[in-house]
């Protein structure tokens, strides 16, 4: 029950969320410490124009999908957190461009994502949960995790691959947006790193398919495509507003209904290709 049509709410995302890095000129992080771990290029130059691009969530319903081969086949590929592709490939396919991480897991996960090579592949963007439209400053202090020093020692160790902190401001440009297009009050949690991975490949793309965000025809109550875990809220949402989201989401894709029953899959259009 959007409140917007398709096309103006493509141009509220466009406008009002700023999907943008923490740079070396930002404060807090403007220090000579700092200097040496955020990286020196912007996103935008690390990959370049991208065309077709795909997101693939970390659904259960993504498994025997045999998408693998359809993933592979776009520009660029972005997965979230810790969602494998060894073992999985005729399903998720292989590349992975950008993997976006909360920062969660990079903070109570530490030993895992210090020492496990499936993140060694591609750029990894961590973002997270900040307070309620807080000024970087006062979310630098009190972080949701702290996150900070597990970042300097993975750059530390990594130093040649792109490793970016999502500035926090997007979450809830973004949220605000969902909660205009809501008819109820939705949580005042931050998107899923689903929603956000959606909205950073739209700035990065001309085209982006999202796969098993909108479940299909295989909808399960398995949590992911990797694990044998059963919960419903994984799909549904619960600290996130992921019901929310996915109505959205179903309210700007440009792609059938029949390619969301059968590949789970959705079509939006990149911001470069968004005329208002
Ligand atoms: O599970 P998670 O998400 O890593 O999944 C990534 C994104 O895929 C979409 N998804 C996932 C499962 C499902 N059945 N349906 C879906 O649509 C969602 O858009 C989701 O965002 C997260 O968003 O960061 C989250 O992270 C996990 C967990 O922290 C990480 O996997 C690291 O271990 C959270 N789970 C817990 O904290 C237990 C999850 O709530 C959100």
């Amino acid at each position: 029950a959007a409140k917007l049509s398709p096309e103006k709410l493509l141009c509220q995302l466009r406008d009002r969320v700023n999907v943008t890095m923490i740079q070396r000129s930002d404060g807090p992080f403007d220090t000579p410490e700092w200097q040496q771990y955020l990286p020196g290029k912007s996103l935008n130059e690390t990959v370049g124009r991208l065309g077709r691009c795909a997101v693939v969530s970390s659904a259960g319903s993504l498994k025997s999908s045999r998408l693998g081969q359809e993933i592979d086949s776009h520009d660029a590929v972005l997965r979230f957190n810790g969602a494998p592709i060894k073992g999985f490939q005729d399903d998720v396919g292989q590349k992975t461009t950008i993997r976006l991480v909360n920062s969660q897991l990079v903070t109570v996960e530490e030993q895992q994502f210090l020492r496990e090579a499936l993140y060694n592949t591609g750029i990894l963007i961590v973002w997270d949960p900040a307070p309620y439209h807080a000024e970087i400053h006062e979310w630098y202090r009190k972080p949701d995790y702290n996150f900070f020093e597990s970042y300097k020692l993975y750059r530390s160790t990594h130093p040649e691959q792109p490793f970016y902190i999502l500035n926090p401001k997007m979450q809830w440009q973004l949220w605000d947006i969902l909660q205009e297009n809501s008819l109820e009050h939705i949580q005042p949690n931050p998107p899923s790193s689903g929603m956000l991975g959606i909205v950073i490949m739209m700035t990065l793309c001309d085209e982006v398919h999202v796969y098993e965000f909108l479940p299909s025809k295989r909808q399960t109550d398995i949590c992911h495509y990797y694990q044998n875990f059963h919960d419903r809220a994984c799909t549904m949402g619960a600290y996130h507003p992921l019901l929310f989201e996915k109505n959205l989401v179903k309210h700007i894709n440009q792609g059938t209904d029949e390619d969301i029953y059968t590949h789970g899959k959705v079509t939006l259009p990149g911001f470069r290709n968004v005329h208002c």
